[in-house]
């Protein structure tokens, strides 16, 4: 069997897929990447909002940042790519099967395509906790009426409830992709540079684990080398076409 043969065998003969996305499945919905081809953010102004340091020191100005990504988010609607996802898990659901998405975005735009098994490892902006007292709500009015917003409870100042670097992940998120990672038959990667820890290590785990793994990526990325086939290409694209591929006769 040839490249493609051995690809479209395995994609029809996985019935336990587990997969991680990045901010390149939004890309296409009009949702800036980090880094890479279109990537708006740099380092610098990620570290100056997305860290615990840089959100203490200017609390309002990073809230501007989130503010703004909720906006465009809300604004933004799931891409054939979201769709095929949530199409391919309902295909494997009807097989006795599953699919389980491993989302490092804060979007909500999974859940939007109808995607049922959505882990977010990097939290939601869609929620809110208090730097205090630690309470979450969930707050979906854009724009906010008061920014930085308050708790309700408290009164003390509140943050989006997702993950800034050199915070942990939520426990429940890593048990997830530990599982994910150790129980799927395959195991793909889309629109993630990979070089964010600890989410870029899960597909080497599932390989570990004997899984084959594909990564959908519009260029190679450091994980390239490592998996079983890699796609280069925009994911509203690769991810119907392999979709057709899976549920056709
Ligand atoms: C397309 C496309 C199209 C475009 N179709 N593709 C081990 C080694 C080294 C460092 C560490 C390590 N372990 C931990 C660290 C530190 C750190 C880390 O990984 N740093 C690296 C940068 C070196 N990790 C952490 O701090 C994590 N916490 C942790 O490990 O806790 C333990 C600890 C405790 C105390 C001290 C230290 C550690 C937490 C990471 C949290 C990341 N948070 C952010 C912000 C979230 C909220 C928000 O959205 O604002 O998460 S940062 C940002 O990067 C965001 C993303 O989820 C994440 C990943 O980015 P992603 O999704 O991959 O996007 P891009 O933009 O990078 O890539 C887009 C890709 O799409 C590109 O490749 C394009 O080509 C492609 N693309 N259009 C297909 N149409
Ligand atoms: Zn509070």
């Amino acid at each position: 069997m040839d490249f493609a043969q051995e690809l479209i065998a395995c994609l029809k003969g996985s019935r336990r897929v587990g997969v991680l996305t990045g901010a390149g499945i939004s890309a296409e919905s009009g949702l800036p990447t980090f880094r890479g081809a279109n990537g708006l953010w740099d380092e610098k102004t990620i570290r100056a909002f997305a860290t615990p340091g840089g959100f203490a020191k200017d609390p309002k100005d990073a809230w501007e940042w989130y503010e703004h990504r909720r906006g465009e988010a809300a604004k933004a609607g799931p891409n054939p790519g979201h769709l095929a996802l949530a199409r391919w898990e309902e295909w494997l659901d009807r097989q006795s099967g599953w699919l389980e998405i491993l989302t490092q975005n804060i979007d909500g735009l999974h859940q939007r395509a109808g995607s049922k098994r959505v882990t977010e490892l990097h939290g939601s902006g869609w929620f809110l906790r208090c730097t205090r007292c630690g309470r979450r709500r969930e707050e979906r009015t854009h724009p906010l009426p008061v920014r930085p917003p308050r708790c309700p409870e408290c009164g003390g100042l509140e943050r989006p409830n997702v993950v800034f670097f050199q915070e942990n992940l939520p426990e429940e998120a890593l048990d997830n992709a530990a599982r994910v990672a150790r129980e799927c038959d395959l195991f793909v990667t889309v629109g993630t540079s990979g070089v964010v820890q600890p989410a870029a290590s899960f597909v080497l785990g599932a390989s570990g684990n004997g899984a084959a793994t594909l990564e959908v990526n519009l260029d190679p990325t450091p994980l390239s080398p490592h998996v079983t086939w890699a796609l280069h290409g925009p994911s509203g694209k690769i991810l119907p076409e392999l979709v057709a591929l899976v549920s056709g006769p």
